[in-house]
């Protein structure tokens, strides 16, 4: 059994080789390897689903040196596909594609489905049945690992004068967080009943920098993403987590400190980009609701409830 103090150290850094002996690794294992109760476990395999998008298009490139056996799926090919990429074509809503797409998988990063808002049957299929049907793929599968992209959207009507911790009441902002919820739920669902482990990750805004005032609260690092990812795939004896996907951001609206005992340590810092992001902030409109909420245009799209009677009870 590992204390905690060595927990909190994970995953081991290179710097650290008394934590890696500690642990019963060598650095010459490949990364992703791990000691489990004594037994050598890998987690090698790994499927990331909608890597053609945004989120995808960077984990494509940090995860590679990470995980050997690394399989990306979406429904079209990505324009850049490198000769040593394994893609299979997958559309979530068909549960014969992504069946296919799980076979031998170990751990799977579930980016797939609509990332904004959109129409009910767009959700519905891409992010509702979608999710279902990978969650149940995997489970047929004998997946081991899913770390589900949540999102800021599924807390996104909590104003930006809260402090948030992930045990909140869901305060979804669009039908799109509304989804996110949704997969949450199911995240939990399959990790108690299935024994799935399972890590929903609140994902803020992935990006090379903060691009206006409302991401100095919310952004992730790509790097500090793959340091969660890697906690939720590879931390042993993981049942169901949730973590706010944020870096270090001193305008955080996140309390993400069970981030911090699972071992996370985030190294992007929005407070270096502050002079940029406000220089964005001031091109932009006013949003009267938009500004007061943390989810912004995601809430005040689509918006008919009387603001002074919300922002009274919020
Ligand atoms: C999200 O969840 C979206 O997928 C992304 O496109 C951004 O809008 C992000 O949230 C955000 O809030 O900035």
């Amino acid at each position: 059994m590992l204390g905690m103090d060595l927990m909190s150290q994970y995953p081991p850094k290179s710097s650290r080789p008394e934590a890696w002996r500690v642990l019963g690794l060598s650095r010459n294992m490949a990364p992703g390897t791990q000691l489990v109760h004594g037994e050598r476990q890998s987690m090698q395999r790994v499927l990331v689903t909608g890597a053609a998008g945004g989120i995808g298009t960077y984990l494509r490139r940090l995860l590679k040196p990470v995980y050997s056996g690394l399989v990306i799926s979406d429904m079209k090919q990505p324009a850049d596909l490198e000769s040593d990429e394994k893609f299979i074509k997958a559309d979530l809503t068909k549960p014969a594609e992504i069946e296919k797409a799980c076979e031998g998988i170990e751990g799977i990063v579930h980016l797939g489905g609509f990332s904004v808002e959109g129409p009910w049957e767009t959700i519905l299929n891409a992010n509702i049945i979608g999710c279902y049907n990978l969650f149940e793929a995997a489970r047929k599968a004998g997946v081991k690992r899913i770390i589900f992209a949540s999102s800021n959207h599924a807390v996104g009507f909590y104003p930006r004068t809260t402090t948030i911790p992930t045990e909140v009441i869901p305060r979804p902002d669009s039908r799109y967080g509304l989804s996110k919820v949704f997969g949450e739920g199911l995240g939990a669902l399959y990790a108690y009943k299935h024994g799935i482990g399972v890590t929903s990750l609140r994902i803020g805004n992935v990006n090379d920098e903060p691009i206006d005032v409302r991401r100095l609260s919310i952004w992730l690092k790509p790097e500090d993403l793959v340091k969660l990812i890697r906690i939720g795939l590879e931390r042993p004896g993981l049942v169901y987590e949730v973590m706010y996907g944020v870096s270090d951001n001193a305008r955080s609206w996140y309390d993400n400190s069970h981030a911090a005992e699972l071992g996370y340590k985030p190294e992007g810092r929005s407070k270096d980009y502050e002079a940029a992001a406000f220089a964005a902030q001031a091109k932009l409109p006013k949003d009267e609701a938009g500004d007061f909420y943390q989810g912004g245009t995601f809430c005040s799209s689509e918006y008919s409830a009387d603001f002074a009677t919300m922002k009274s009870k919020s």
